[in-house]
């Protein structure tokens, strides 16, 4: 097995001092999670951001800054590895693969301009996956950081949101056990800088590098972001803010299996990537994010809960159109394989049914 190589400490750049119109977010405190009354409220708090913002924070996870600072250092230096490096582990994204690289440059923007995002997706230790050395040697790391993501954010954010919906408290972790198998996949993804005539281009056109989407999985884990960029509709409003980086914290949204298990209740958070503001565009974006989906298997069918049949969410867009409630297995290779084949047009997918009763779509 490879030895870790020592990595140099990761620099995060500094915020942007424009003056962005951010999104006014909730917080979810964990450390309020350790008493009954501060669960109580918690749920109250998760249920209402997730009806209405689609975003929040969630704070005091019990990991460390050293610990995901170490996590970009690994991105970093994975995007340093030679391009013909990186290759060797790109899957087969036109049939819906997503674990291993994806180059740059499979998309094209508004205006012509050819995308510069890269991404490297790490699954679960139960699916199959080899990896560059540097990843190899790293990877008793990136396992414990993974499994502290599931079981010390995921989890309890799934349990507050269970208690919202007057579920037993282990109906949605059931359906999200770290040791089973499953999609979940933690990411470091880096957006490359354009030069100055690149980006006046793309500002002639919509201005985004990502357009407008929701995710597909349960949860997206986000971790602070400095380079502006992320941008959320609001649910009620529809009006497009800017996500600003907190101190300490992860962003979370709502993604389209957790849509579907709660017949549209908890709604998928529209989200898109703008181009950063003028004072960040001479550095690249690096992310670090966790995607976390159901087990394997799971069938994306509405769940049986007291609240949903009260407020009258009892169909998602499956059973509402007469259709079979796919698996997430099913649901992802459809979704992913509309998502990364390759496009020479903008747009060229929009509208494409990727599963009977389902659409892919992008939104303005
Ligand atoms: O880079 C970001 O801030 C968000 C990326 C994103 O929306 C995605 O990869 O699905
Ligand atoms: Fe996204």
């Amino acid at each position: 097995m490879p030895v870790a190589v020592p990595l140099s400490s990761y620099e995060h750049v500094p915020e942007t001092k424009e003056a962005l119109d951010w999104a006014d977010l909730p917080t979810i405190d964990l450390s309020l999670n350790a008493t009954e009354k501060g669960r109580a409220q918690l749920a109250d708090t998760l249920i209402e951001a997730l009806r209405t913002k689609g975003f929040f924070y969630v704070t005091n996870f019990g990991i460390s800054q050293a610990e995901v600072d170490s996590q970009f250092a690994i991105g970093e230096q994975f995007y340093t590895l030679p391009l013909e490096e990186k290759l060797r582990y790109v899957p087969d994204l036109e049939n819906g693969e997503y674990n291993g690289y994806r180059p740059a440059g499979r998309r094209v923007l508004s205006s012509g301009v050819q995308d510069k995002i890269e991404v490297y997706n790490i699954p679960k230790p139960e699916v199959p996956q080899s990896f560059p050395p540097l990843i190899e040697g790293h990877l008793p790391e990136i396992r414990a950081f993974q499994e502290k993501l599931h079981e010390r954010v995921l989890h309890p954010l799934l349990t507050l949101l269970a208690s919202a919906l007057e579920l037993p408290a282990d109906t949605l972790t059931n359906l999200h056990q770290w040791d089973k198998r499953a999609e979940d996949h933690l990411r470091y993804m880096k957006y490359s800088r354009y030069d100055a005539a690149e980006y006046e281009k793309l500002e002639a056109g919509d201005g985004l590098y990502v357009t407008g989407h929701t995710d597909l999985g349960s949860l997206t884990l986000l971790f602070r972001q400095p380079v502006a960029g992320l941008q959320i509709r609001d649910h009620e409003t529809g009006s497009w803010k800017w996500a600003k980086p907190l101190d300490a914290s992860l962003t979370v949204n709502a993604c389209d299996a957790l849509s579907f298990l709660t017949g549209g209740y908890v709604r998928s958070t529209i989200h898109r990537v703008h181009v950063p503001p003028k004072d960040q565009r001479d550095v690249d974006r690096l992310g670090l994010l966790y995607f976390a989906r159901p087990n394997q298997g799971v069938v994306l069918k509405t769940l049986d809960s007291p609240v949903l049949a009260r407020e009258g969410f009892t169909a998602n867009e499956f059973e509402r159109a007469g259709k079979p409630a796919p698996t997430i297995d099913e649901f992802t290779v459809a979704k992913q394989a509309w998502q990364q084949s390759k496009s020479t047009v903008f747009r060229a997918k929009e509208g494409q049914e990727i599963l009977s009763g389902f659409k892919g779509q992008y939104y303005d």
